[in-house]
């Protein structure tokens, strides 16, 4: 089936697709090496991901979570990247990538904890080789390149994803990560989240290309460019280029076209600067809906099988947020611990005022 371009997009004719919006897989022998159970993981993930941003956004206009960028909209290219990984690949991620965290062992309540502000859900469990989120737009792609610039170092087979938003791309973070890479030959692929938005900047006031993974010519990259609501086609593109990091020492830019439901966080409105009718038509669209269609199709999928699929989400969901709101808050003191080797003067007194506070209450 044919999608429409839309207005704020660049024309189609180079995305690479193979499930369509009515669920049709257009080449199954590209998907031959998805088992039937894990295409039916992948579809978990997909809700798990939506539930858990949707509990998060419900938490936050409760007042007992942060400002959350929603991910909803986005979740086909975090968990296509998800399966993309082997074990010893590294990921380093923005803040809309909860669906690859998860499934590398981030605990669904330690990714409340980290948008509830507590530091303590930034913690990496040991051995996972994920980088913290970052809210730096683009501040993450030369950690990213000096992580694969280690890999290639020391001679391990392993690549590194680096997500990054349209928005990322005007950062010059992006042109000397970009460069660096491709010059010292990385085993590194660059994943652009293109959602057509950075906060309120449309793509055509953020680049004058035609598209984000042209850039990569300049640095003499290969690139590609898919559909960031297939799963399949995300797994598959990411999955193409990340063997080939692994294997040859080649770095790849991969543009996945997707686009926002939510605003930009719970503390902006969209629909200042965006209209009804771009948010239904990519509505049309939705990675989850596309997989279910898909699972009907082909794998006799019906309303029990689907119903079981999504309580177990929902329940795994309420109990990591009831974890997150039982958790013990966080000792006050800790502040002022790990700033410096040796706390300063004032930080000793205003310390001695939190003891005393915590002892006899706040007071006066
Ligand atoms: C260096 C830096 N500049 C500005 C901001 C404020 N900011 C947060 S998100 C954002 C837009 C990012 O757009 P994009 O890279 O397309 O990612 P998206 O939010 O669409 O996922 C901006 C400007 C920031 N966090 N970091
Ligand atoms: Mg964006």
């Amino acid at each position: 089936m044919e999608l429409p371009p839309l207005e704020n997009k660049d024309t189609e004719s180079d995305i690479y697709r193979l499930l369509d919006v009515d669920g049709t897989c257009n080449n199954e022998k590209e998907i031959a090496e998805l088992s039937p159970d894990q295409i039916v993981a992948m579809y978990r993930l997909l809700n798990l991901t939506r539930l858990w941003n949707e509990k998060a956004k419900s938490l936050q206009r409760q007042g007992r979570l942060g400002t959350l960028p929603s991910l909803k909209g986005q979740e086909a290219g975090s968990v296509g990247i998800a399966y993309a990984m082997q074990k010893e690949d590294w990921f380093v991620p923005a803040f809309r990538e909860a669906g690859t965290l998860f499934h590398l062992g981030i605990s669904l309540r330690d990714h409340f904890l980290f948008w509830g502000g507590d530091e303590r859900g930034g913690k990496i469990p040991d051995g996972l080789k994920t980088t913290n989120i970052s809210i730096i737009v683009g501040g993450h792609l030369p950690h990213a390149v000096g992580i694969a610039y280690a890999c290639k170092y020391k001679k391990e087979n392993s690549a590194v994803i680096c997500v990054l938003g349209d928005g990322a791309t005007s950062e010059g973070d992006f042109h000397e990560s970009m460069n660096l890479a491709a010059v010292l030959q990385l085993p590194i692929v660059f994943v652009i989240q293109n959602n057509g938005w950075a906060i309120s900047t449309p793509q055509h006031r953020q680049t004058a290309t035609r598209t984000f993974a042209e850039k990569a010519c300049a640095y003499g990259m290969d690139s590609a460019r898919a559909d960031g609501n297939d799963v399949f086609a995300v797994w598959r593109t990411v999955k193409d280029y990340t063997d080939r990091a692994r294997g040859e020492f080649k770095p790849a830019l991969i543009e996945l076209l997707t686009y926002r439901m939510d605003d930009h966080t719970t503390a902006d409105d969209a629909s200042r600067y965006r209209t009804d009718d771009e948010v239904a038509e990519w509505q049309k669209r939705d990675p989850i809906v596309r997989l279910k269609k898909y699972l009907q199709r082909r794998q006799a999928w019906n309303d029990a099988r689907d119903a079981e699929v999504l309580d177990s989400c929902a329940r795994e969901v309420e109990t990591a947020a009831k974890e997150y709101l039982n958790f013990d808050p966080p000792d006050p003191r800790n502040m002022f611990k790990y700033m410096y080797n040796e706390m300063p003067w004032h930080l000793r007194e205003e310390l001695a005022d939190v003891d005393y506070w915590l002892k006899n209450g706040e007071g006066e």
